[in-house]
């Protein structure tokens, strides 16, 4: 075979470009198979079900599917550790959990099957980001329970790609095998990926004499600036791409060589978009919690599973010619929403504010108190040695600065406290970017 048919080959045409309505056919198809395996084999499914008045039978439509009641995480901690598998144990191959830090974690499980669908839809997101098999890739997420790396690692594999599995951790080893090894694609989370550009530097390594063509980011929510900086710092072209354990793993959705938002892989999961106060599904285009429905998994199917992310559904037309919806940048989760005096703000908002502004290192965390009844919202963000020991005037002319474009742009009050490089506790996984101390 040749390179280019093994290319042909992940790039699957035929379900990529899938015209819409034969689209939603083959969904509406593998939708009331998934749903006869639910209620026939996971008892949390079949009382949901019949609390709700429902059997698989009354959704005949794509639309129907609104009439089922959600799963939430809660329905998954209920059900610790097995409770929510549609297969017996022995045709269980992987086990993997969230990557939630408290409370018991969430364990999903995978047939050989679903192991080959998910190294197909994680082949099909990497190639789409531009992965060939001439690529060297570097996988910098923890191998583990956590799905980032295998889930990528086996894509890689699939493209026939050469898969360095050096895993997360020991920032100078990682350049060193990157610099040796010639890694041409990277792995890892976008927090990451900026903590690997610092070292760098500091170390006096010209990032554009790596071999480092591509950034395949994802695992935590990430802004276009922070993307615009990665890309000019790293000179790479960096990529998201979404997915959660509870659904899949990484493979859920990913970004074509365009950028417009991440395809979800519509042949194989279900989109909603809702209100996240009330569940009802809202009209195309608007923003809300997302909302997914797998439709092939066989060991850990799950219907309308609450994600938490805030996000924005894309139907109009790709340039690449793939016909699946595509998910804007999440704006995060609802459950990392920060209420501040009643307002709304969200992480990521204030990152774009922060990488706007020259001087502003892509470091910062977000403290928020509550000083009596009140709210308080601290944004400590590092700042270049020559502003942090600046004289006052012109340190406060700064912070004055940044402190009028958080207010116009959040509609609430930050304080903002410039501290030294490096001081900020950096993460070889997913960023922590907010203390709630209230
Ligand atoms: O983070 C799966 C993954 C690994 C995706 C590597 C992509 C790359 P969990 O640990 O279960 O799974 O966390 C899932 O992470 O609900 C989002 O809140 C967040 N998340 C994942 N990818 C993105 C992304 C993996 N590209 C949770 N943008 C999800 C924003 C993301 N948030």
């Amino acid at each position: 075979m040749t390179q280019s048919e093994i290319t042909n080959n992940i790039w699957d045409r035929s379900n990529e470009c899938m015209p819409r309505e034969q689209l939603e056919k083959l969904q509406l198809d593998r939708l009331q198979k998934t749903l006869r395996l639910v209620n026939d084999h996971v008892p949390c499914y079949k009382n949901k079900f019949s609390d709700h008045n429902i059997s698989p039978e009354d959704v005949k439509s794509l639309e129907e599917l609104s009439k089922l009641p959600f799963t939430t995480k809660e329905d998954l901690r209920l059900n610790y550790p097995y409770g929510m598998f549609a297969v017996p144990m022995r045709e269980v191959v992987r086990i993997h959990s969230s990557s939630g830090t408290t409370g018991k974690p969430t364990v999903v499980g995978y047939t050989r099957n679903d192991l080959n669908i998910w190294t197909q839809l994680a082949a099909r997101f990497m190639t789409a980001a531009g992965v060939t098999p001439d690529d060297i890739v570097h996988i910098a997420f923890g191998y583990g329970l956590f799905t980032g790396a295998f889930g990528l690692h086996y894509g890689a594999e699939e493209i026939g790609a050469s898969v360095i599995p050096i895993s997360s951790g020991n920032t100078d080893k990682q350049i060193m095998i990157m610099q040796d090894y010639r890694s041409s694609a990277l792995v890892c989370t976008p927090s990451y990926a900026l903590t690997l550009a610092d070292r760098m530097e500091k170390r006096g390594i010209d990032q554009h004499k790596l071999a480092l063509k591509v950034g395949l980011f994802g695992g935590e929510p990430w802004s276009e600036e922070m993307r615009r900086e990665i890309e000019e710092r790293l000179g790479i072209i960096a990529t998201d791409n979404y997915g959660l354990s509870e659904v899949m793993g990484p493979g859920v959705a990913g970004e074509c060589q365009f950028k417009r938002g991440m395809h979800i892989f519509e042949d194989h999961f279900i989109a909603e978009i809702i209100d996240p106060e009330t569940g009802v599904v809202l009209p195309r285009g608007s923003v809300g919690e997302l909302v997914l429905t797998s439709i092939t998994k066989e060991a850990f199917p799950i219907i309308r599973y609450r994600t938490r992310d805030i996000t924005q559904l894309d139907y109009s037309a790709c340039p690449c010619g793939r016909t699946h919806v595509r998910m804007l940048k999440t704006m995060g989760r609802s459950d990392d929403m920060l209420i501040i005096k009643g307002v709304n703000v969200f992480p990521t908002q204030i990152e774009e504010v922060l990488f706007q502004v020259e001087g502003c290192q892509p470091h910062y965390q977000l403290i928020v108190e509550r000083a009596g009844t009140m709210d308080t919202l601290e944004v400590q963000v590092e700042v270049n040695e020559d502003i942090f020991f600046d004289e006052m005037k012109k340190q406060r002319a700064f912070v004055d600065k940044l402190e009028k474009r958080l207010l116009s742009v959040l509609g609430v009050g930050a304080k903002v406290k410039l501290v030294e490089p490096s001081t900020i506790t950096r993460h070889e996984g997913k960023a922590k970017r907010v203390i709630d101390k209230r």
